[in-house]
Order: C-alpha cells, then sequence, then structure tokens
C-alpha cells in the first residue's frame, strides 16, 4: 500500500493509524513472500568457516543490552550486557561488575538502551568503543570493542530519559546526551501543572577522554521545557555544531493535549558547542549541586568502581549570544539526522508526510542577517522559509530516521506506511521505495551516521513481526531486514529476528574490528587484589565473619577443592582466577544454594562471586563450560559448620 495521492484526507487518518499502529503492508501477499529471488540468497550467504563483512550492533532496548550481528548473514554473535544482569557470564552479578550498575537512585540492574554509536576520528569509524545510552535511568555507556565489555557507564543528572543519545562528534570529542522529560531543576517537589518555565530540558555534553575514553561531564545546557527527541552532531563544515529534535514546544505536562499539535511547528536546536567552550573558558556558566554516578571498570585490576560526582557546570543558553537557535520543524519531528557532508540537517515529522530538510549553509546567513521570527524562550528562532533546504514529496506517511550511502542518497523509514524511502540529497527527488515488515523504526547503513558510509547493505529495524516468523506464541521478538542497496533500487534480500527492541545499529567494516579483537586477558598483567596467579597463589583467609577463597582454575581443576572451616552466617567470597592463556577457555564457578548467579572467568582474568551458606553440610561447587574431556570432574567441595 502506498501513499502516492496522499491528500488532507489521509493526513486526518494519521491519528487513527496511529491509534492502531497501523502497518501499511500487514498481511499483504506480495508482502509475505517479499521480492525476494534466488539470488538473494547468494548475498546473504556466508559459507562455513567464512567470515561476515560487517559487525552490526543493534540495541536491545528493553532487554538494556547490545547484540553483535553479522552482515550480510545476520548470524548472531554475541549478546553484549550493557545496563542489565546477565547470569551467562555474570555481568552485574560479580563482585567485580555490580558497581557499573550503581547510579544515584542506588543500584539499577536494568535499563532501556535505544542508541549505538561508535567512535569517529575526522568523521569516519575508528573502532575504538561504542557508547550507548540508557533511556530510563539516564545514563552513557561505553563498550571497549577490543573486548567486547562495558567499561563505563555515567548517569546524566538534571535529566530524565536520556533519550537523544548518544551521538558523538566527529572526533569523538563528546558524546551528547538530551532529556526526554523535561523535570523540575533542580528537582524538587512542586505543582506538575506549574510546569511552564519551572521544568527544564538539559541537554548534556561529556567529554570523552582521547586514550581510553573515559566520560566526564563537561556542561549541561538548561534548555526551555520541550521534550527532546533525537540528536545529531555536525560534521565537516557543521563540525562545532550539534542538533536536537524536540516536541512538546507547549510546555504542557500532559501530552494528551498536545497530541492535537497546538504548534503546527516544533523546532530542531542547533547547538554551538564551540562557542560554549569559548564561553565556559572566559568563566561563564555556574556549577550547580547534581548527584550522579560515575562507574569505571579498570582492565588491569578487572574491577569497576563507582564514584558519587555531587555537581555539574551549567549554562543558560539565554546568556549565551550566538550559542543556541531554534529552527522550526513542522509536525514533532522525531529523526534528526546529517547528512556526509554535514550541509543538510534532516528533521523527520513524525506525524506528516513530507521530510523537511534545513540547510546548513541557509542556517549561518540567516543568522548574520538575523532572520529571526521572535525568540519565544529567549532564544532566537529563525525564520522557517530562511534555513529550509528543501522538502521531500515523499508520498508515504510518518518518517521517522534517515541514513546516507556514500552517493549522495538517503533513506528514510516511514513507520506509518511501513516502507524505506530512497531519495536525493539536493534535488528531493525519490527514486525507491521498499515495503518493511512491518512498521519500519530505525534504520543502518554502516557508517551511515559518519562522514563516511558503506553503502551495500541497509537494515531495517521494525517494530511488529506478526507472520515473518513460526509463531512463539504471544510474545514475537523484533524483527529486521537486510536490503541490498548497491545498485539504484533497494532489494530486500534477508529477514532476522532480533534480540529485545532495536531501536538503532551501528555498523562497522570487519576489518576494522575483528584484527584487534582481543584473544586473551594476559595473566601477568593481572592486577586484582585476590587473584591467585599459579595453584601456589591459592589460600583461604578468613577476617571475621569475611572468607576470602583465592582460588585458581585450569583444565581441568579448582585449587584449592576442599575447603573446611566455614560455619552458617560466613561470608564467602570466591575469586576465582583462570589460569588459562589460550583463546577461548573460559571455566566457569557456581555454588549450590548461590542466590546469585554463576560468573564466566575468560583466561588471564579473576571473576568473584559472594556466597552465603544457610545450611551446614558439605555443598558442592563445579565448573558451568565444558572446557576439556574431564570438564566432569572439575568440582569440589565446601564444608559447612554450625554457627
Ligand atoms: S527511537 Cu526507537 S524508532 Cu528511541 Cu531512536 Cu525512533
Ligand atoms: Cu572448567 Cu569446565
Amino acid at each position: 500500500m502506498q501513499f502516492k495521492n496522499f491528500n488532507r484526507l489521509a493526513f486526518l487518518g494519521v491519528f487513527s493509524l496511529l491509534l492502531f499502529s497501523g502497518c501499511g503492508n500487514q498481511g499483504s501477499k506480495e508482502g509475505a513472500n517479499g521480492a525476494l529471488n534466488s539470488s538473494a540468497a547468494e548475498k546473504v550467504y556466508v559459507a562455513p568457516g567464512e567470515k561476515d563483512d560487517y559487525y552490526a550492533f543493534l540495541s536491545g532496548g528493553y532487554s538494556g543490552n547490545l547484540t553483535v550481528y553479522g552482515l550480510p548473514s545476520g548470524r548472531m554473535f554475541k549478546e553484549i550486557p550493557v545496563f542489565s544482569q546477565f547470569p551467562t557470564s555474570g555481568y552485574g552479578y560479580s563482585e567485580e561488575t555490580k558497581p557499573l550498575l550503581n547510579t544515584s537512585h542506588g543500584f539499577i540492574p536494568w535499563d532501556d538502551l535505544h542508541h549505538p554509536d561508535i567512535s569517529q576520528t575526522n568523521g569516519e569509524l575508528d573502532g575504538r568503543w561504542v557508547f550507548v545510552n540508557g533511556n530510563n535511568t539516564p545514563r552513557i555507556a561505553r563498550v571497549s570493542l577490543a573486548t567486547f565489555e562495558t567499561e563505563e557507564i555515567i548517569e546524566i543528572p538534571n535529566s530524565a530519559g536520556n533519550h537523544s543519545s548518544s551521538f558523538i562528534t566527529e572526533n569523538t570529542e563528546y558524546v551528547v546526551a538530551g532529556t526526554r522529560f523535561s523535570v523540575p531543576v533542580p528537582q524538587r517537589d512542586m505543582p506538575i501543572n506549574e510546569y511552564k518555565g519551572n521544568f527544564k530540558g538539559a541537554l548534556t555534553f561529556i567529554g570523552v577522554e582521547p586514550e581510553h575514553g573515559h566520560m566526564e561531564i563537561k556542561f549541561q545546557v538548561i534548555m526551555p521545557g520541550f521534550n527532546y527527541d533525537l540528536s545529531h552532531p555536525g560534521r565537516g563544515k557543521s563540525h562545532g555544531w550539534f542538533f536536537f529534535s524536540t516536541y512538546n514546544t507547549e510546555e504542557a505536562s500532559s501530552l494528551l493535549e498536545v497530541n492535537a499539535s497546538q504548534n503546527d511547528k516544533d523546532f530542531i536546536a542547533a547547538i554551538n558547542w564551540k562557542k560554549i567552550e569559548e564561553y565556559i573558558a572566559n568563566g561563564g556558566g555556574k556549577m550547580v549541586p547534581a548527584e550522579y554516578a560515575h562507574n569505571v571498570y579498570d582492565e588491569s585490576t578487572h574491577m569497576a568502581t563507582s564514584t558519587m560526582i555531587d555537581e555539574v557546570l551549567t549554562v543558560d543558553p539565554t546568556e549565551i549570544p550566538g550559542a543556541v537557535y531554534l529552527l522550526p520543524t513542522p509536525k514533532s519531528p522525531h529523526g534528526c539526522d546529517v547528512d556526509p557532508s554535514g550541509q543538510y540537517i534532516i528533521g523527520s515529522g513524525k506525524l506528516s508526510a513530507d521530510i523537511t530538510v534545513h540547510s546548513f549553509d541557509k542556517m549561518i546567513a540567516a543568522i548574520e542577517n538575523e532572520k529571526f521570527d521572535g525568540d519565544a524562550y529567549g532564544i532566537p528562532i529563525l525564520n522557517f522559509e530562511e534555513v529550509l533546504a528543501g522538502t521531500v514529496k515523499s508520498g508515504g506517511l510518518g518518517p521517522l530516521h534517515t541514513e546516507f550511502d556514500s552517493d549522495g542518497n538517503a533513506y528514510t523509514t516511514f513507520f506509518i506506511s511501513s516502507e524505506v524511502v530512497k531519495w536525493k540529497l539536493g534535488s528531493w527527488e525519490v527514486v525507491d521505495r521498499k515495503p518493511t515488515f512491518y512498521s519500519v523504526g530505525h534504520l543502518m547503513i554502516p557508517g551511515g551516521n559518519s562522514r563516511k558510509p558503506f553503502g551495500n547493505y541497509l537494515v531495517a529495524m521494525n517494530k511488529i513481526t506478526k507472520d515473518r516468523y513460526l509463531p512463539t506464541g504471544p510474545e514475537m521478538e523484533h524483527s529486521a531486514q537486510i536490503y541490498d542497496i548497491s545498485g539504484e533500487k533497494m532489494e530486500l534480500i534477508y529477514d532476522f529476528p532480533t534480540h529485545g527492541e532495536p531501536h538503532y545499529a551501528a555498523g562497522c567494516p570487519a576489518e576494522l574490528l575483528a584484527p584487534k579483537s582481543r584473544k586473551i586477558y594476559r595473566l601477568d598483567e593481572n592486577k586484582h587484589p585476590y587473584a591467585a596467579i599459579g595453584p601456589e597463589g591459592a589460600k583461604v583467609e578468613r577476617n571475621g565473619k569475611e572468607v576470602h577463597v583465592y582460588m585458581s582454575t585450569i583444565r581441568s581443576h579448582f585449587t584449592p577443592d576442599n575447603i573446611e572451616g566455614i560455619k552458617v552466617g560466613d561470608k564467602v567470597y570466591f575469586h576465582i582466577t583462570n589460569l588459562e592463556q589460550d583463546f577461548d577457555v573460559p571455566h566457569g564457578f557456581s555454588m549450590i544454594g548461590q542466590n546469585t548467579s554463576e560468573i564466566l572467568v575468560m583466561p588471564g582474568q579473576t571473576k568473584t562471586t559472594v556466597w552465603e551458606p544457610k545450611k551446614p553440610g558439605v555443598w558442592p561447587f563445579y565448573c558451568t563450560d565444558f572446557c576439556s574431556a574431564l570438564h566432569q570432574e572439575m568440582q569440589g567441595y565446601v564444608r559447612v559448620s554450625p554457627a
């Protein structure tokens, strides 16, 4: 179903379509078969033992985690735990990783992970880290692309719903957060209906230290009480700017009223962060109290530590001339995307048929010539016509997100009409469209969020699965689809299920990551304070009611394996060191009656799990990972005496 002759009547139908999450192609015969032909099979087939061309990191939405897939095969390689506890490896259960999930609200072992973005140098993917956001309890995490492990999580104060995240500037100077909900800043007990003027939207610029990637909040721009949806950095000519889409510019506390969209246009907020840096260098900005956690994993000790910070530097945009402008953008923009040249800023009005494209050059000229339509919020509002580059008459309905190839084409997803539309930057003409199955949200082209996209494949991530796979009861996994975009026309070549809800993905050429993917942790670099380096390091130490077991593992035994002298009421810390130095030889450890999870210890690593025995007896433990022919012999006993 296509909306070729989209008219006003169709537009009135938007709200009912939204309510019933309409999927244009649902149930269509052509849809069920897709447009597949036999050459599609060849395009995605990666023979046994062969490797994929790209890594794809798909967000897991409400799973809280990030999943790693291969393209074009759609094979899932790994789930990387980030915001959720993960019993498979003991992440969030082991003593070493628990501090990563600490926040100012306490230990929060879950979040809603939306947008991965890979670090860049000179606007190109450098494959060092992938940054992801926690949308619920606002956080940003940094995942190492050498170890594929979460190394750092920083909480974002003065925010609620870190949705416009975690996009990065083209030299990874900053990773940026934006608050979906405006909230009282500072937080306080106050009537909700006094929202207007009191609720603020913090846009947070987090500096990334270039060597190790450590994050530090540099400043927060305290904006009017809008909802901040998505963001994108300027690049090339627009490097130094950051763009945020907004809705609810009515500043209403209940969005029911706003759904009638009183304001025909909301804004894309353009932030000149270089200007703000100057302002701060000249003594501008104000430190305000704000409590937030900063959690860092240390690779040499294999341990994370959590620090609580109690203040943050804020700046008021109405006091910094030239730092912030508002670009009117129709119909509650969702996606806010910048093309590889940095010239075009695309605002997708999610209640619209058209895609609005702003011009960076025109924006600069409009600023110089003061083409303003007032400053209702104390921030100059640029005249719409003066910044408009063009409008894509898409013929679709409900544009959400746009990515780019290397040939000047843009690809936009349409949720309501359930399709991907390909169009040309500059001429705004639509050149192709293909249905998605069903109701697509984000899409991803490897490097499509950088100055150098790799334009062979496009992955569409769909919100509704329905009949695409064998039914698995009421709950179906989400569905992603791979399109070959190397030709003029897009071709659907594969469907694969995802894990959780993929809101976005970041893709990267395999050759950039695979060669530097870590194989082991070096035992001679292990600085864990409780490591048992070799069986001779193994021992049991008592400190009051705390017992520390320094335990080593190697195929296929634990040292020590018979432990006596433990009493009911003790707190027993098992510190397990894996002495192996071969690729892919983990050992696991699990203790009967343990109320945490097993832990999986990689070669050269030390991990700790706690056991609090409740009953006298002789209790067994064993290795959970089939590590050798004698894996089943890898076991031990703990004798527990009455208190
Ligand atoms: S949002 Cu999910 S479809 Cu969080 Cu990027 Cu648009
Ligand atoms: Cu070690 Cu099984």
